[in-house]
Order: structure tokens, then C-alpha cells, then sequence
């Protein structure tokens, strides 16, 4: 009896299909005077578990991008001929990206250097990665790497997921009394750029340690590259868009936006109050295990020491600062400014791409209850940035596997300069 209702389980999960976006498009969408933008910003207000906004309304001469459902196309239609909103399609059908998203490219030479240790781990950079793979691909780094990786668990998610963190750092050099940096990846589950760049860094500090020895010897780093492994599994089995964690909302939603759940001015704007929206900030500030682990992860290495926190996300291209919930910005803006100018002129110098530098609110939108204001207001480490990585919208969270390895070559010039600055800080 128990056997067949094994049996019945495991048909029922191989049958529990994946969402499919069929006929989904992505449109961009521009308003040109104030009324139409109201009627987009009414949309954005009223029906957002209906039109899943991928960029969300700013200002009068942004354009934003939002996934259409079949169903809805003729509604939409209207909306745009009524207002006479300028668009164009983005997406013309998301389930086709979706799956050209996962086809990668052969691996070029750069990744393909022979590694110390008989342990090999399956994770590449020529495609995206599911949780299980990139935790082994921590904990081999770890058992290959005892001298300056130590893979830290800093709690438990909502499913009881474990959250990994690597620290890397030589303890043999003199000074005991090293600057910090903080980096997390993965907050939003389907932005897969963000774990990817994530474990290409650890990748990069550890494997080839021997190419810059600086940056591991006269730092300590701590690395989480994934935040909401709960969202990031569920983005890969069941719904690629997913956003949010999974922890069910009373009523019949489920999630709560790990980025509008962080205590530092929570729930001063830019965040939902109703459990069904992509930014729901949750019931309390820290209501998430996901948030609160990672709260006292950052609190017990932070003590005076960690100097920079960056938050990787996708799509955009911005390199963001404090503040995202009131458009004043921070006293020392104008050094937080000056690194990220230094760091996106050596990202801009490897392949041209360009990055919008700025507050949050100033460049986006208010938006409160984000991990990068509270780790500047909350745990007093000085220059915190959101990084909002490729594309500009193309494919936005689907870009193209091929497009990893640039962009994490890129970035690492601008991971340098900050490296480099925040070891000379005192
Ligand atoms: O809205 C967000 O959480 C981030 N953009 S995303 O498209 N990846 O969702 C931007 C967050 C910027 N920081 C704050 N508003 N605090
Ligand atoms: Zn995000």
C-alpha cells in the first residue's frame, strides 16, 4: 500500500509541469504626457498579479517593460490605442526565451584551466545552474581550498533549505585586522545572472588566487550567492518568472519580496501591502528567514570592518546607492559616486557597456525595505551599492546563457577597483 503511494507521489511531481508563458509578450511601453502615465500607473497599482511589470513605472520619460498574458493582449490593446502610449514589442513569445535562455555556448578557454585537488565540480559558466549545483560547487571549493575558503551555513529558509556562505580569506598574512567586503547574489529568484556573476567571483578569488593574491591576502570576503534558494529552486522547477520567496501569504498568494522585508525605514513606499504583488513587504520588517538570516550573518561579520556591501541583481545596467526610500540622499554620497564611477569606467572599458549611476530612488524608484539600505542605515557598512546587472531589456531576466561569461568578465573589472579601494580604507 505504501509502495503504490510512493508510486502516486512520484507520478504526481514528475506530472507537476512548469509554468509555460505561451503567447506571453513583453511590450515597452512609453508614455508621452501625464495622463498616459497615470493610466500606466493605475495598471502597475491595480492589476499587477494580472500584468507582471518587469520594470516598473518611474517617471514620464522612462519606458518600461511589461509581460502581457494571451488573455489579456486585446485589453491591453485598448489601453495603449486609448492613451496613444507609445510601445513596441520586446518578447514576442516568453516561452521561446525562456528556453533559448537555457542554451549555452561551448565553454571558451578562460574557464577551462586546470584546477588543484581531485575533485571536480560540475558547475560552468556557459549555463545557468540549479541550487544543488552550485552548493557543490561551494562545498568542493571549501574542501580543495582549507586555507582560505570556509563555507559558512547562516540558516535555514522557509523549506528548510540550508543558505551558504563562502568566506574567503588568508589567514596566514599578517594583519588580522582586515577590511570586509559583503556580496550577495540571488535575492530575486529569477534574476540568474546574479548567482552566476556570484560564483564566477568566488571562482575568480579562489582558483585564481595566484594571479592577484592581493585581493584575497589584504581582504576578508563574504560571499552568499544565493539569498532565496527557496524562490531560485522554484525558478527552475516550476515558474521561471518567480520573484519572490515561497513562503504562503495568507489568502491564496504566495511570497514575500525578500528586497521590501530588510528594517531600515520598512514600508515607507515603493512596497505592497497585498500578498499577491511582485513587492510585497511581508506582515513585519525581518518577518522572512531568508532576511533575517542574512541580517545576522551581516551583523556578525560587520563589527567596523566591512567597508562595502554589493547586491547583485538583474536588469538595467545601474549601479545604484543608498537611499531607495526617500529620494535625500546620504551624507557621503559624493564618495559613493566617485567608487562606483572608478568601478563602471573599468566595466565600460572591457566590452563598452554602458552603466546609469545613481540613487535608487533618484535613478528607479522609491522602493523601501531593500538589503542595500539597511546594510548602509542598519549595519553602518559605508558604501553599499545595488548592482543591476545586464541586459537593458532585450531579454531582461532571460538573457541568453552566451552572455554570462561577458558579463561576469566586465564585472570583475569593476570588482577589482572596489577591492582595491576598500582594502586602502582605514
Ligand atoms: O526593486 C528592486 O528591488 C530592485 N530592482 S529589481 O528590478 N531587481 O527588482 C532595485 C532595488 C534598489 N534598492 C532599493 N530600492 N533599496
Ligand atoms: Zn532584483
Amino acid at each position: 500500500m505504501r509502495f503504490f503511494l510512493l508510486l502516486a507521489l512520484l507520478a504526481a511531481s514528475a506530472l507537476a509541469a512548469q509554468k509555460r508563458y505561451d503567447g506571453y509578450k513583453v511590450f515597452q511601453v512609453k508614455a508621452h504626457d501625464l495622463s498616459s502615465f497615470h493610466a500606466i500607473a493605475q495598471l502597475h497599482a491595480e492589476q499587477s498579479s494580472i500584468y507582471d511589470f518587469w520594470t516598473e513605472p518611474r517617471s514620464l520619460d522612462d519606458p518600461m517593460d511589461i509581460m502581457v498574458p494571451p488573455a489579456y493582449m486585446q485589453a491591453f490593446d485598448q489601453l495603449l490605442q486609448t492613451h496613444n502610449l507609445r510601445h513596441r514589442v520586446k518578447i514576442a513569445d516568453v516561452q521561446s526565451a525562456i528556453e533559448n535562455n537555457l542554451k549555452g555556448q561551448a565553454a571558451p578557454s578562460v574557464v577551462q584551466e586546470p584546477r588543484s585537488g581531485s575533485l571536480r565540480y560540475k558547475l560552468n559558466w556557459t549555463e545557468y545552474h540549479d541550487y544543488t549545483t552550485i552548493a557543490l560547487f561551494l562545498a568542493e571549493l571549501a574542501q580543495n581550498y582549507p586555507s582560505i575558503v570556509t563555507l559558512i551555513t547562516i540558516g535555514k529558509t522557509y523549506e528548510n533549505r540550508e543558505m551558504y556562505m563562502v568566506k574567503i580569506s588568508n589567514a596566514q598574512t599578517a594583519n588580522p585586522n582586515k577590511n570586509a567586503i559583503i556580496v550577495d547574489g540571488g535575492i530575486h529568484a529569477r534574476e540568474w545572472i546574479s548567482p552566476a556573476w556570484n560564483t564566477w567571483l568566488i571562482h575568480e578569488l579562489v582558483e585564481n588566487y595566484a594571479a592577484h593574491p592581493q585581493y584575497v591576502d589584504n581582504l576578508d570576503w563574504f560571499i552568499l550567492p544565493v539569498m532565496n534558494p527557496d524562490g531560485y529552486v522554484y525558478s527552475f522547477a516550476d515558474d521561471r518568472l518567480w520573484r519572490k520567496n515561497r513562503k504562503p501569504v495568507n489568502g491564496p498568494c504566495v511570497g514575500i519580496d525578500l528586497n521590501r522585508n530588510f528594517g531600515f525605514h520598512w514600508n515607507e513606499g515603493g512596497a505592497a501591502g497585498n500578498g499577491c504583488d511582485q513587492t510585497y513587504h511581508g506582515p513585519t520588517a525581518f518577518s522572512e528567514d531568508e532576511s533575517a538570516n542574512v541580517r545576522d550573518a551581516i551583523l556578525s561579520v560587520a563589527n567596523g570592518r566591512t567597508k562595502a556591501y554589493l547586491t547583485y541583481h538583474s536588469y538595467g545596467q545601474y549601479w545604484l546607492t543608498p537611499w531607495g526610500y526617500t529620494a535625500d540622499l546620504p551624507e557621503d554620497y559624493p564618495q559613493l559616486f566617485d567608487l562606483a564611477q572608478n568601478a563602471v569606467n573599468s566595466l565600460t572599458a572591457v566590452y563598452g557597456t554602458q552603466y546609469t549611476i545613481g540613487s535608487s530612488t533618484n535613478v528607479l524608484y522609491v522602493a523601501s525595505g531593500g538589503s542595500d539600505d539597511w546594510a548602509k542605515g542598519g549595519a553602518g557598512i559605508p558604501y553599499s551599492y545595488t548592482v543591476e546587472l545586464r541586459d537593458t531589456g532585450d531579454f531582461g531576466f532571460l538573457l541568453p546563457a552566451d552572455q554570462i561569461i561577458p558579463n561576469n568578465l566586465e564585472m570583475w573589472e569593476a570588482m577589482k577597483v572596489v577591492a582595491e579601494y576598500v582594502t586602502g580604507l582605514v
